[in-house]
């Protein structure tokens, strides 16, 4: 946690820049690290020996790296069964998004920010994202719910968004017609 940038920091509020294929080994360690901060944040024992905040999304950017690539690790319900999204996005894309807007019904929380923002966030309910992955690989996925959330918050840090942006000033909980509530 003591890596991890704090809002304020302007590599927070700066354009990513696009990450070239093959990984350099340097990009490759990165990729490993946005993960493997995730798998230990979720899991409490070493949460707690380690000191960290549990997160599901974590972007270069937040590790002050100013490139496009973030990790999401959406664990099942069940923690037993596989996990609902795991893998490291990199050049991603919102190719598509639904008309329906989501909100995550207690707010969103980012870990490079300390103190609780009250308010909804809303974003699109279902995206269709197309990233690549360490190897390269192409991927065209349809998210929704969670996992649709998650991947937005984490692309918006690539473009320098933070997620109290989105909030509606004047009244933090205002509701959208037709928005629906995630989780
Ligand atoms: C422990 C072990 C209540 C409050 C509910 C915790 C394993 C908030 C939700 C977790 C809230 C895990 C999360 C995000 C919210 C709130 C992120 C707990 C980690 C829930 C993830 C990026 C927004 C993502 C749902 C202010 C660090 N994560 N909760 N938002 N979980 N977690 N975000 N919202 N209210 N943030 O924060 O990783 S998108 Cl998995
Ligand atoms: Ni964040």
């Amino acid at each position: 946690m003591k890596d991890i940038v704090r809002d304020g920091d302007p590599v927070l509020r700066q354009q990513a820049q696009n990450v070239s294929f093959p990984l350099s080994e340097e990009d490759k360690q990165l990729a490993a690290d946005l993960m493997e901060y995730l798998e230990v944040s979720q899991n409490p024992e070493l949460c707690e020996k380690y000191q960290l905040r549990a997160g599901v999304g974590l972007a270069a950017p937040q590790v002050g790296v100013s490139k496009m690539m973030a990790s999401v690790l959406v664990p099942a319900e069940d923690e037993n069964e596989k996990p609902i999204f795991k893998d490291v996005i990199i050049n991603p894309v919102i190719v598509s998004n639904s008309v329906q807007r989501g909100a995550l019904t207690e707010g969103e929380g980012c870990l490079s920010v300390d103190k609780e923002i009250p308010g909804y966030v809303p974003r699109a309910a279902r995206i269709t994202l197309k990233y690549q992955d360490v190897d390269g690989v192409e991927h065209k996925v349809r998210l929704k719910n969670y996992p649709a959330i998650v991947c937005q918050h984490e692309i918006d840090h690539l473009h320098g968004t933070l997620f109290y942006d989105h909030i509606n000033k004047d009244d933090p909980f205002h509701r959208e017609d037709d928005e629906v509530f995630i989780y």
